[in-house]
């Protein structure tokens, strides 16, 4: 398992292209209010009306993980989800006036920093015919790290779910 998990560990390493993940301020609101996102993964607030900010912290202080204006000369603020916050909900909220007393509050929910890969078995990101050939050698057992499709048994089904997700994670 160490094993496993250091292979993860130094895949992530490697630049990732992320999604973009897009907020449109919207009067009080931040639309949608949770957004779930990855680490490497782009949040783009796009304006619409007023004048805005996006200040993270809660409870209405800011903690300075990221700010940026919204307003009609900034109409939208670019964050890239920082590996530190893997597995963790953001809280984030506008600055201007009392906009976050009215409720301007809204949140990041950031996955774990190993997202789940049915089939890659030995961790490198992406489910290849080394896996395969894992999964073969523990053919019967009840190893949980072949077990891909959680049925207590490494077995034809292991392997249908392997060849499934073939390719990078
Ligand atoms: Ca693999
Ligand atoms: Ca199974």
């Amino acid at each position: 398992m160490k094993t496993i998990s250091l292979l993860c560990a130094l895949s992530l390493a490697a630049p990732v292209l992320g999604d973009t993940v897009i907020v449109t301020q919207n009067g009080l609101d931040y639309s949608p209010p949770e957004v779930v996102v990855e680490v490497g993964d782009t949040v783009r607030w796009e304006w619409t009306n007023g004048n805005h900010n996006v200040a993270s912290g809660a409870d209405c202080s800011v903690d300075g993980m990221f700010f940026g204006l919204l307003n009609r000369t900034n109409p939208a603020f670019e964050y890239v989800v920082e590996e530190s916050l893997a597995g963790q909900t953001v809280e984030y909220h506008c600055t201007v006036a009392n906009h976050c007393g009215f409720g301007m509050v809204a949140y990041l929910i950031v996955g774990d920093e190993n997202p789940p890969c049915p089939g890659d078995i030995n961790g490198d990101q992406a489910v290849t015919f080394d896996d395969i050939l894992a999964l073969l050698g523990s053919w019967g057992s009840s190893d949980p790290d072949k077990d891909v499709d959680g049925n207590g048994t490494v077995d034809f089904g292991d392997l249908v779910a392997t060849l499934a997700n073939w390719g990078p994670c």
